[in-house]
């Protein structure tokens, strides 16, 4: 694992419609996420929380698209900071912020590799447009967006597209998913394990099969995108888009240490966290227990 990180926080809630996820970074570092990785031995650079602009007043929807301009605004800052983190060697952690700020991670980093895999870890699909989603919420979008489906603004950041291949893609945890992104996950080829599919065979099984997967495409790098909503909101309820039936704080953290172990993660980010819809803020200290697992904590 690259020992030298860099944790940027974006406080970013323009992507969907409930307020508070905005403080998810000031959660996670409350939850000691620079203790928790120092102890690994990490050479931590903070690079702090990214300002993102606010609409002075609600604009609605513009082709089914909310806040369009400032989600790729707030996107565009992400995808610069990333990229120079990534040109300079260093393993970019990036701490959300709801899921639409994977659109700016992905395009900072995706420029450096030529062939760059992607594990989803996700109650959803976010493989929504304009025209397929039922809320407008951009946060449903990004993969959608980093293999170059959507809206301009979105797609062409940092002027390249597709960040990302269809084939190139693991979707863990699945079991909230519009009709619009079942196609597309259909006609695309996306690897998928929804639920059903962890629940028969076991997270051990599926994070090897994924990881064989992505050696089989002869990935030269693998970005961890985790939202929180993955796990089951008994456990993680400081979420905005509850879906029941998740993942175990435990078997996630199996799976975290199964990527670590692997040493083909190349970059993270832990997005979703909701601290006014949280209890105690648990969920961002699962969040940080995860990260730690996945960086490298171990018992023994
Ligand atoms: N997330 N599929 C729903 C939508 O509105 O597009 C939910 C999206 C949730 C997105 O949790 O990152
Ligand atoms: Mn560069
Ligand atoms: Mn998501
Ligand atoms: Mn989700």
């Amino acid at each position: 694992m690259n020992k030298q990180l860099s944790i940027i926080g974006v406080p970013m809630d323009l992507g969907q419609n409930r307020r508070g996820v905005d403080m998810g970074p000031s959660a996670i570092r409350y939850a000691g996420v620079i203790e928790r990785l120092e102890q690994l031995k990490y050479q931590i650079e903070d690079l702090g929380d990214l300002v993102i602009s606010r609409p002075t007043e609600e604009k609605g929807k513009k082709d089914n698209l909310r806040n369009l301009d400032e989600v790729a605004e707030g996107n565009i800052t992400l995808a610069q900071e990333v990229d120079k983190i990534v040109e300079q060697g260093r393993f970019p952690l990036v701490l959300g912020g709801d899921h639409s700020i994977a659109m700016g991670t992905l395009a900072g980093i995706s420029k450096h590799y030529e062939n760059l895999g992607v594990i989803w870890y996700d109650a959803h699909a976010d493989l929504n447009s304009g025209e397929t989603s039922p809320s407008g919420n951009i946060h449903g979008m990004p993969l959608a967006v980093s293999l170059g489906i959507g809206h301009e603004k979105l797609t062409n950041i940092l002027d390249y597209q597709p960040k990302i291949k269809p084939e190139n893609i693991v979707i863990i945890g699945a079991r909230s998913v519009d009709e619009g992104e079942r196609e597309l996950i259909k006609e695309k080829g996306v690897k998928v394990y929804t639920m059903h599919e962890v629940d028969r065979l076991g997270m051990s099984e599926v994070m090897q099969e994924s990881l064989e997967y992505l050696e089989g495409r002869n990935v030269d790098g693998v970005h961890l995108s985790l939202d929180l909503d993955s796990l089951d909101p008994e456990e993680a309820p400081g979420v905005g888009t509850p879906v029941m039936g998740g993942f175990s704080y435990r078997e996630s953290h199996l799976a975290m240490e199964m990527l670590n172990e692997s040493e083909k993660i190349t970059s993270a980010e832990f997005v979703e966290v909701n601290p006014i819809l949280d209890e105690k803020n648990k969920t961002a200290s699962m969040a940080v227990g995860l990260m730690g697992s996945l960086l490298g904590e171990k018992l023994k």
